[in-house]
């Protein structure tokens, strides 16, 4: 069922990837094998933007396709992974061993069902010890959550979580633009605003592989999703009210 070649690809995992050598390798397996489990033809794509500890090589080795991508930014990384992939569903996971790519069932499920995006919940399912921070899991998470689902009319619990599945058309469309973190809010909301189904999965989640600090820079890339939720609010808002001749987007 796998494909390596240049047969029919349903299913497109996409991984962002800056020096995860540690764990990428693994990861592209795990995702090998969770295509494998569902009987799915598809593809594993890592995208780097800059990795200087060998990820690239270690993950093309383990049958990845590598994006190499000029700019920095997990958003950046995300979207030209999209764009890159084959798959008429898209399945993005970090490289870094805290989400279990060998477990893609459920995603499927619900994409199969019809939702165009499904997104993983580690709040309505399990939190392995030191998989994240309190401050995150208590306070940041859910408050920027519980804001994101006033303004966009959504119903979620967990609007930060990287592992997600959607269908590749429908999020070509969208006006995304965010070239770091805060492209994972990005995502939800644009798909909400734009009318979207939206579902999510109990997953589980683990404490990442590797021995140094995470990407996310909390206090920084925090600010970063609250100035685009309000941003996005606005600018619904504002053509809402303009009258329809001169609406676009
Ligand atoms: N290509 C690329 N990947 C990134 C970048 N920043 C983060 N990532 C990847 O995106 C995923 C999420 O980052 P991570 O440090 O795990 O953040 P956390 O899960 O919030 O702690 C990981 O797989 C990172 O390797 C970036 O600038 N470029
Ligand atoms: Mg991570």
């Amino acid at each position: 069922m796998h494909m390596r070649s240049e047969t029919a690809c349903e299913l497109s995992v996409v991984m962002p990837c800056l020096n995860e050598a540690e764990t990428v390798a693994a990861c592209v397996m795990a995702a090998w094998a969770g295509l494998s489990a569902i009987g799915v033809p598809g593809e594993v794509i890592v995208a780097d933007n800059g990795s200087t500890d060998g990820s690239p090589q270690l993950a093309e080795r383990s049958g990845a396709r590598l994006v190499h991508i000029l700019e920095r930014g997990y958003g950046n990384a995300l979207q030209a992974g999209m764009r890159a992939a084959r798959g008429r569903y898209v399945v993005i996971a970090d490289s870094d061993g805290s989400y279990d790519l060998c477990c893609l069932q459920p995603f499927w499920v619900r994409l199969q069902a019809g939702d165009a995006l499904v997104i993983g919940t580690r709040l309505k399912g399990r939190i392995l010890p030191h998989a994240m921070p309190a401050l995150h899991r208590y306070l940041g998470n859910p408050m920027l959550t519980a804001l994101a689902n006033r303004l966009f009319g959504t119903h979620l619990s967990d609007y930060h979580c990287g592992m997600r599945a959607f269908e590749r058309a429908a999020f070509l469309r969208l006006p995304l633009q965010a070239r770091g973190m805060e492209f994972a809010t990005e995502m939800i909301a644009q798909a909400a605003l734009h009318g979207l189904s939206i579902s999510e999965v109990a997953i589980t989640y683990a404490p990442a592989g590797r021995s140094r600090p995470s990407h996310l820079r909390p206090w920084r890339d925090g600010l970063r999703h609250l100035c685009l939720m309000l941003r996005l609010y606005i600018q619904q808002r504002q053509r809402r009210t303009l009258p329809v001749a001169q609406r676009s987007g």
